[in-house]
């Protein structure tokens, strides 16, 4: 039987349209779906909207719409916008689902009578954008919230509490035990700085405002959003329902991974945890907490307005230039500042010319000296053929160690290190001088052999994340369906095939001037359209 993996994203706020950073998040789980599939697991792939709380109902009300309409429409975008991003996704959950709001109840009313929450009156600040509850000691001045800047609001209520000071040595000793349960490592030493300093019991109800899950044995009390909303992660899979023959596959199988931003490690890691070891539910998951896509003058934000729409940059350039700039530019524990000027370089250096280029190269030689037809030759005849096969080989090892790790950007940092290498390869061997010398024809189709093997191989490490560049490379050389796939990642394994002989860049170099312009306009005119289009005139 197969391996499973299981992964999920975040279930994302129906506050606002999705930008690049939620945009990140989703593409890194797809990337690792399709790299576990490609190695032969069992995956699956959970996403999803977060479709309660206070910040749902206000911005509602300000767009005098119900919270249903606002949520539909929301969910409808976002799927639209995954269909854009070629996200495989295999299941969608919305908090406000049947299947979920059973399930929410359920887990709510066994941990009450378990005497794992009970009720008593909550007096503290609440920060709405965050859906946070803070302490006086924990805000800035003016009682702005730690995490966002934002205005608190004093809230005094009676309001059910979660026990998790109960679990803190447990959680300790989990976190202790399994070193990689947080990963990266900076992020779980922040996560036991803050258990340490003691766990105060959660709130985890409202009394002040409707929408979200009714507690069944008391209605006037609607479920913390942050409690209804990690549920999600084993709702969907039909935990405690007639049929959790999902949740027993994938929860209890061999990898769950939750991909969360660095500002909701602190629920995933303490909450999260916490609940499921009241429930009595493994603790099978490990979290990957990334940081974040900041403009240069501060972190994107649907609410503040400070964002940028991935839709027109994949009409505009197609889908593999940005899936390959988000995950290249954010590296695997810092932010990342998305600009203009990255954005085409990395357009023009590395897809165009490193990358498209030496396929396209390769490609037109083989026409033009072979009539596109090439062979597996019998030996090695330049000392660097070896140079480069062992670098393939290096790199295949570290693409897996890295990515089974999801560091996806040093997995493509890698593979264009491989690419330099390739490339460097054709230098090297002069292909052009072994061409008027009519006895160097094996040593020629030699250096043709190997950059199209070493392409061959490129193409399926590059498949998990340019989907279309990668198909297009196998297209473009003819390559089998059987050598482009995992098992067939060995240097040599081609005999022979004709390339096509009408060869066309995969990635057209820009004019840096003119784009550069092109995307700067759009991010000021997006921030205005985008805002009025969602809070004014469009009808949702
Ligand atoms: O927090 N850069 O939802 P959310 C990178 N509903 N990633 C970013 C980002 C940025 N600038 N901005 C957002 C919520 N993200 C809750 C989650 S889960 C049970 C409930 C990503 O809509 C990042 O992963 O605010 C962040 O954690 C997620 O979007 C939050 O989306």
């Amino acid at each position: 039987m197969n391996k499973t993996f299981y992964i999920t994203t975040p279930i994302y706020y129906s506050s606002g349209k999705l930008h690049i950073g939620n945009s990140y998040t989703t593409v890194l789980c797809d990337t690792m779906k399709r790299y576990k599939k490609l190695r032969g697991y069992d995956t699956r792939y959970l996403t999803g909207m977060d479709e309660h709380g206070q910040k749902v109902e206000t911005v509602a009300k300000e767009l005098n719409k119900t919270p249903q309409d606002l949520v539909d429409y929301l969910s409808n975008s976002t799927k639209d916008l995954w269909k854009l991003l070629d996200i495989q996704y295999d299941d969608f959950i919305r908090t406000t689902e049947k299947r979920h709001k059973k399930v929410v109840k359920k887990i709510f009313e066994q941990l009450l009578e378990q005497g794992d929450i009970y009720l008593g009156n909550y007096e503290g600040y609440y920060c709405m954008a965050d859906e946070s509850f803070f302490t006086k000691t924990q805000l800035g001045e003016n009682n702005t919230c730690p995490d966002c800047g934002r205005k608190t609001k004093l809230v005094k209520e009676e309001s059910y509490f979660l026990k998790l000071s109960k679990y803190e040595d447990r959680l300790l000793k989990h976190i202790d035990d399994n070193p990689d349960f947080i990963t990266p490592e900076s992020r779980k030493n922040e996560v036991v700085a803050f258990i340490k300093q003691g766990l105060h019991d959660l709130s985890v109800s409202r009394t002040s405002f409707d929408w979200g899950v009714k507690v069944v044995s008391n209605p006037a009390h609607v479920v913390y959003v942050w409690i209804d909303a990690l549920s999600n992660y084993i709702s969907a899979l039909g935990y405690n329902t007639d049929d959790d023959s999902l949740y027993q596959k994938y929860w209890n199988g061999d990898e769950v991974i939750h991909v969360v931003g660095k500002d909701i490690l602190r629920f995933h890691a303490i909450y999260w945890p916490i609940m499921l070891m009241a429930l009595d539910v493994p603790l099978n998951f490990k979290l990957f907490a990334h940081g974040w896509y900041l403009m240069k003058d501060g972190k994107m934000s649907k609410s503040k307005g400070k964002v940028v729409y991935p839709g027109s940059l994949i009409e505009k350039y197609g889908l593999d230039p940005l899936r390959y700039y988000l995950l290249k530019e954010l590296p695997y524990s810092g932010d990342g500042i998305f600009t203009p000027e990255d954005f085409i370089a990395r357009i023009n250096f590395d897809l165009a010319n490193d990358f498209g280029n030496l396929l396209n190269r390769t490609i037109s030689m083989a026409n033009k000296y072979f009539d596109s037809k090439i062979y597996k030759p019998a030996k090695d005849y330049f000392d660097v053929d070896k140079e480069l096969k062992d670098k393939v080989q290096e790199t295949i090892d570290l693409y897996k160690e890295d990515m089974d790790k999801l560091k996806v950007s040093s997995a493509i940092q890698n593979i264009w290190k491989l690419i330099s290498r390739t490339n460097k390869y054709i230098d090297e061997t002069y292909p052009w001088v072994l061409a008027k010398d009519d006895s160097k024809k094996l040593e020629l189709n030699n250096v043709l052999y190997n950059l199209i093997e070493s392409l061959r191989l490129i193409g399926i490490l590059l498949s998990p994340i340019l989907i279309n560049a990668s198909k297009e490379l196998f297209t473009q050389l003819n390559i089998p369906k059987e050598l482009q796939k995992w098992d067939s990642l060995n240097f040599g394994e081609l005999e022979k095939l004709t390339v096509t002989n009408k060869p066309s860049p995969i990635f057209p170099r820009l004019d840096k001037k003119v784009e550069e312009e092109y995307i700067q306009n759009l991010l000021n005119e997006e921030m205005i359209i985008e805002q009025n289009k969602l809070f004014k005139k469009e009808k949702i």
